[in-house]
């Protein structure tokens, strides 16, 4: 059949009428989306579990593995999120030695390095079970360009103000490895203790956060990634920011509180707790044990 085309000469009028009736047509969606969301609250209230939820991203990829996260819905209960191991990445963020080494970013600043450099122990025990469980690992990495034209003139000035000797951003300290936080000084390489292996992702950030200034969506999309574990440092600036972004957009995020470290311990704790605000306003709070437990329960881990 031939469609004849003609040219449109004026608009017509809706059978709709007035432009908020549209809203009843809208509204189809909303009910369904309603009707899913009352499966999955029937499906919590008898296994206390957050499902992957099958309508949504199709049938599981990979082993299916729940871990218990503490405090929800309320402080004090417990609950269990479930995981596909072949839609789940293990997000290792910033354990660069500008934040847990010495005459790097952070020790310029003044900061225990105990207070950052602890979770790697137990983040080296989370890549290590993701690894055997065949779970993507995404390293970050927090860097400016060595001309500095990603960073932003403030940032380079409040590092200089709070830096040992006046040393900031594009500076390098006595004795230290390389100018703070550019990409390429060794001050900026990730630690050994968690280092990336063959075949990971490694994404380069040029701020706290990834959805502005990196690739970590587009990569993790790539992934056909639904659900991160989080570890790194420091909880509550970069590891924040980074749930906060994900959260947003739909990721289901579960933070290692073993794993994340920061330069000041009651900003560590105020930040785990904020995740759990709200029945769980970030995504969910764990640990390296109970992730370890939830993989052996699937077979995932010895
Ligand atoms: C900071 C980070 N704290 N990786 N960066 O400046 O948390």
């Amino acid at each position: 059949m031939v469609i004849e085309e003609r040219l449109i000469e004026k608009g017509t009028p809706s059978d709709h009428g007035a432009e908020r009736e549209y809203e009843r047509l809208l509204s189809k969606r909303r009910d369904e989306m309603l009707a899913r969301v009352d499966e999955g609250y029937q499906e919590w209230k008898k296994s206390r579990t957050y499902k992957v939820p099958q309508w949504l991203y199709g049938p599981p990829k990979g082993k299916l593995f729940r871990v218990e996260c503490e405090d929800v819905p309320n402080f004090g209960e417990t609950s269990y999120l479930e995981f596909d191991s072949a839609r789940t990445a293990l997000v290792s963020i910033d354990f660069q030695i500008d934040f847990c080494g010495e005459h790097g970013y952070v020790d310029v600043m003044g900061y225990p390095l105990a207070n950052t450099a602890n979770p790697l122990t137990f983040a080296r025990k989370a890549l290590a079970d993701a690894r055997k469980a065949g779970i993507a690992v995404v390293h970050c990495r927090e860097g400016h360009m060595p001309d500095l034209s990603d960073c932003p003139y403030n940032k380079i000035l409040r590092s200089k103000i709070i830096g040992k000797d006046s040393v900031g951003i594009g500076e390098r300290p006595e004795g230290g490895m390389g100018r703070l936080l550019l990409r390429g000084s060794l001050s900026w390489g990730i630690v050994k203790e968690v280092e990336p292996i063959e075949g990971e992702i490694l994404v380069d950030k040029a701020g706290k956060g990834v959805g502005y200034c990196s690739d970590f969506f587009l990569v993790l999309q790539q992934l056909g990634i639904s659900h991160l574990i989080l570890c790194g440092i420091t909880t509550d600036v970069c590891v924040h920011t980074i749930m906060r972004e994900a959260n947003d957009i739909g990721y289901w995020c579960m933070l290692l509180k073993d794993s994340v470290g920061a330069t000041d311990i009651s900003n560590h704790e105020a930040a785990i707790n904020s995740v759990k605000m709200q029945g769980g306003v970030f995504g969910w709070v764990s640990d390296t044990e109970r992730l370890h437990k939830g993989l052996r329960e699937a077979g995932l881990a010895a």
